[in-house]
């Protein structure tokens, strides 16, 4: 487990499969704005990006491998940060669609849930009353009915195809407790090397709450379950986005901002960009004495296989 006063390895989630682009003009849907925001915030101290694709026409989330083919060699090209595929998808794909991408450009990095559950965002649905595309409220209203689905069988697979074929490290993404359990069982079954990344997720409508508590007993679990053989991070959805990424640094972790999490710089107050998000969460982290992991020390701490092992 990383110590108090190593580096800190911040990522940055881009665009994601929450917000819609009426909720701010600031998120990126257009895989010029993707590379754009996606550099931006590798210089401004990101040493992780986490990747979505979104449909250039009307911001819809996309999961067709060309729409990442868009933005993907751009980014790698103009940064060295690790670049880290989703496989989340949205509402309506299977788990084969959602890694599909991601098996055919090999990334260093991919997100893995580590559970099925509810995952919705309807209650967002309120907040607007005039969208900008079509799709948009109905998209955010049907979350309601949505189960995020990830059983062990599909992780299974997303263990063989993704760790074992391509050696792709994964963001493990635990909304809840039981995650780290589920998680528990499958490095016992021989699944995953360490040391494993757990993403600590709080926050999302369906998972655990934003409370620091909840932050301290997953993290006693985790020590608990994995002891040595595990580097974490905080990704606070919403408001609860900086203060649980300043806890978690505090506490010895890793953090994870950007415009996919939080739409917002501070409680009420939109982002200008994802850079915006990094740039404020690296001035908390410096002023409290922590340093900010490069690229090439994320690499290290994480044990990747490295940028020249990608296909793009
Ligand atoms: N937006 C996060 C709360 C994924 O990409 O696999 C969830 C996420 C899922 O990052
Ligand atoms: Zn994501």
């Amino acid at each position: 487990m990383k110590k108090p006063g190593k580096k800190v390895i911040i990522t940055c989630a881009i665009t994601g499969a929450i917000h819609t682009p009426t909720m701010s003009d600031a998120l990126p849907y257009r895989p010029e704005d993707i590379a754009r925001q996606a550099i931006d915030a590798a210089n401004a101290g990101a040493a992780v990006l986490h990747l979505h694709a979104r449909n250039p026409e009307d911001g819809s989330v996309s999961i067709d491998p060309e729409h990442f083919m868009a933005f993907l060699p751009q980014i790698k090209a103009s940064t060295d940060a690790v670049i880290n595929l989703s496989t989340g998808g949205s509402l309506t794909n299977t788990v084969t669609q959602r890694i599909a991408p991601a098996k055919r450009v090999s990334p260093e990095m991919c997100s893995l849930n580590m559970g099925s559950m509810n995952f919705s965002m309807h209650p967002l649905a309120d907040k607007y009353k005039e969208w900008k595309f079509p799709w948009e409220e109905e998209y955010l209203r049907n979350s309601d009915t949505y189960i995020f689905r990830n059983t062990f069988r599909d992780i299974g697979m997303v263990a063989r195809e993704l760790g074992e074929a391509e050696n792709v490290k994964f963001e493990h993404e635990c909304y809840d407790v039981g995650h780290l359990y589920n998680l528990k069982f499958c490095m016992d079954s021989g699944m995953f090397k360490p040391p494993i990344f757990i993403q600590f997720i709080f926050g999302i409508l369906g998972g655990i709450g934003p409370e620091v508590d909840n932050l301290v007993f997953m993290k006693r679990t985790a020590d608990r379950l994995f002891g040595d053989s595990y580097r974490w991070s905080v990704l606070g959805a919403g408001a609860a986005q900086m203060n649980l990424a300043t806890t978690a640094a505090m506490l010895g972790g890793n953090v994870r901002v950007g415009l996919e999490d939080s739409l917002q710089i501070s409680r009420g107050k939109l982002a200008e960009s994802n850079a915006h998000q990094v740039t404020k969460i690296r001035s908390i982290l410096e002023a409290l004495g922590h340093e900010i992991a490069t690229p090439e020390e994320a690499r290290e701490m994480l044990v990747l296989k490295g940028s020249s092992a990608v296909r793009f």
